[in-house]
């Protein structure tokens, strides 16, 4: 079969991420109740504010508007990590940016699967936020090998699905058919288990040593445990979310409302108690509960370069320090207050970023700079003249600190664990099968090659 006749990746993951949604908002009727709310924010936001409507008519698709962002799923195993991959590039996904969630209390380090080029993020942004389970933080010996042990006798892909991988892997893609049972295959990955792989008991002790490491081990699969749609106004969706009947987390994850936004930020209802049976010692069902799924919503802004980044990590950590939000809420208009106030130390427009070296942004000319001859200018004299105009780049990554609040908020409220901080991104990239990619130097390679467009015709100094 020829290159032709394949399916494009990006095709495939957009019917990938459109089943996933239909899965996850039969099995998680909240989070049905959750995209008609972002549906109806986003109309309400548009109808507003028709400067918005038309420059995202020009960017992006408006129909699509409140369509999944992202999901996650937390993978015990290296192979099961490696094997993904694999999966997600059938579709696209490419692993970029490392998380060390251990500094916040989770046991696990991550990365994002996701689009890379400009061209397939506009086509369909979804990305996958996956973890691996690190029970080498497992202080208790025993538990960590019986937990090994569990992992390693599961088989989380369908034989199907990892035949087709090889296929598309051989061939350089697949056709429609194949695509379309792919698509149905992996599916069967990210599906909701009621029945767990451990006895009540087991998942009692894995779940003392932290609730993450019950919900990874003692499953047949790792469910898909939130998707994520795109709010136009996250602020209103957070307070609406308990007129329909859902409760928001704490506060949203991030920097604060702004005039100019920055980075991501993020807000879930909380997980939902669910039944499952375990394993029972005479060969019967035992009834119990297990809390992972719930529903998230998403805003995005600009992308900070490393001097913006460490400013906004400094200005956050200093909130926190003034303010640490109580998971029940009761501190959540303190914890805004003060976010909003230390915040004032990062400029909030446009320029003042751009200049400050703290966001990237992309250049190109304008119709005026395309028209005028003999244009002898530095990159600043061309923007203030008129030839060139910038926009910032979208942050497209993830946030650990924001990362660990999600997952907190979702795994219970009780008294969050410490373990030490000990990234290992040597030995995540070893466990994957790959380099991650460095989201700083994709971004910087964006701003350059746009300058560089400009450059070709507006003699600048170096910028
Ligand atoms: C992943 C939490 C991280 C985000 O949006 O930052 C995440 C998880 O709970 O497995 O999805
Ligand atoms: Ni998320």
């Amino acid at each position: 079969m020829n290159a032709n006749s394949h399916v494009s990746a990006d095709k495939i993951r957009a019917d990938f991420s459109a089943a996933m949604s239909a899965m996850y908002r039969n099995e998680v009727p909240a989070y049905g109740t959750l995209m008609s709310l972002v549906a109806e924010v986003n109309a309400e936001t548009l109808a507003a504010d028709p400067i918005l409507k038309g420059r995202l008519e020009a960017t992006d698709t408006l129909e699509r508007i409140s369509e999944e962002r992202h999901g996650a799923i937390r993978l015990g195993t290296p192979g099961e990590l490696s094997m993904m991959r694999r999966v997600f590039a059938v579709m696209g996904m490419f692993p970029v940016g490392y998380y060390d969630l251990s500094t916040a209390g989770v046991p696990v380090h991550s990365t994002a699967f996701r689009p890379v080029g400009a061209e397939s993020l506009s086509r369909n942004p979804f990305r996958v936020f996956t973890s691996l389970l690190r029970l080498d933080l497992i202080a208790d010996e025993k538990l960590r090998e019986e937990a090994a042990d569990v992992l390693a006798a599961r088989k989380i892909f369908t034989d199907e699905a990892v035949r087709l991988v090889e296929k598309a892997e051989r061939d350089g893609g697949l056709g429609e058919a194949h695509a379309a049972r792919f698509v149905t295959e992996v599916l069967e990955t990210f599906r909701w288990h009621d029945q767990a792989i451990v006895s009540a008991g087991m998942y009692k002790r894995l779940h003392d040593a932290h609730r993450l490491i019950a919900d990874v081990v003692s499953f047949k699969g790792p469910h898909i445990n939130h998707l994520t749609p795109r709010t136009l106004d996250i602020d209103k969706v957070q307070a609406r979310m308990p007129e329909e009947g859902i409760a928001p987390k704490a506060v949203v994850e991030g920097p604060p409302t702004r005039t100019c936004p920055i980075l991501l930020r993020q807000t879930s209802f909380k997980a939902l108690e669910e039944a499952v049976s375990f394993i029972g010692a005479d060969g019967a069902w035992q009834q119990g509960s297990h809390t992972a799924r719930f529903g998230e919503i998403e805003q995005r802004g600009v992308a900070l370069t490393p001097k913006g980044r460490a400013l906004y990590d400094r200005l956050l950590t200093e909130t926190r320090a003034r303010v640490r939000p109580a998971a029940d809420g009761s501190n959540a208009a303190e914890y805004e207050a003060a976010l909003a106030d230390v915040f004032k130390a990062f400029p909030d427009d446009w320029d003042g970023i751009r200049k400050a070296g703290l966001g990237y942004f992309t250049y190109c000319l304008t119709e005026k700079g395309k028209s005028v001859t003999g244009r002898n200018a530095d990159l600043e004299t061309a923007i203030e003249a008129g030839l060139i105009r910038f926009d910032p780049i979208v942050y497209e990554d993830f946030l650990p600190v924001s990362a660990a609040g999600i997952f907190q908020s979702n795994l219970g409220d009780d008294a969050t664990q410490d373990f030490v901080a000990s990234p290992n991104q040597v030995m995540f990239e070893r466990d994957l099968g790959s380099a991650v990619l460095d989201e700083f130097a994709h971004y910087a390679a964006i701003q350059r090659a746009s300058l560089e467009m400009c450059l070709g015709i507006v003699n600048m100094a170096a910028a």
